[in-house]
């Protein structure tokens, strides 16, 4: 197990499209678990390849309370294949844009298709706090960020901070009070 440097914004990596894992291997294992342990570390409820330099589909979430047992998910290749009409706004942050929260809009209930550790497809339904991480990371894997579904203005204002800080050579600390909620 080894943990990984997490990529801060502005970085082009985090604006490319994933690619598709063909085949669920001991390399693919062994990075999910990195990745687990790098999210539990930070600490997040989610962490998508691509924050940590590897433009592949793979995801790893974990939205259980802090009182509560751990729930670990490690998706391959997950895509939506139900979103309900209703939507939910709650409060976002990330790992790669770090001390910055807003609020965004998406569906409140969902359902996704991934490949389980052993490649075997699988669908799970979720809502709140799962249901909301498993569509930011997917957005992840699209090169797609929570301030892209803010206003120009709210976007570029996070994106200007972001600039300044990595010019003073200021690596924030990535505290998103993953367990908090
Ligand atoms: O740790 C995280 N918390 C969080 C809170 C609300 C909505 C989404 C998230 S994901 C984030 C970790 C992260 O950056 N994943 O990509
Ligand atoms: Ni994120």
């Amino acid at each position: 197990m080894a943990l990984l440097p997490i990529i801060i914004a502005p970085d082009p990596r985090l604006k490319q499209i994933s690619a598709p894992v063909a085949r669920v291997d001991e390399a693919t294992r062994r990075l999910m678990d990195d990745m687990l342990e790098t999210m539990y570390q930070a600490p997040g409820v989610g962490l998508a390849a691509p924050q940590v330099g590897v433009l592949r589909r793979i995801i790893v979430l974990d939205a259980s309370k802090k009182d509560e047992e751990r729930q670990p998910y490690a998706m391959v290749n997950p895509e939506l294949v139900r979103v309900s009409d209703q939507d939910m706004r709650s409060e976002e942050g990330c790992l790669s844009l770090p001390e910055h929260y807003a609020d965004v809009v998406r569906p409140a209930a969902i359902r996704v298709r991934y490949l389980d550790r052993e490649g075997e497809i699988r669908e799970h339904d979720a809502e709140g706090l799962l249901a909301t991480c498993i569509q930011h990371e997917i957005d992840h894997l699209e090169g797609i960020l929570f301030v892209d579904h803010l206003s120009a203005l709210k976007r570029n204002m996070i994106l200007r901070k972001l600039t300044k800080a990595k010019k003073a050579g200021k690596a924030p600390a990535p505290a998103v009070a993953a367990k908090a909620m």
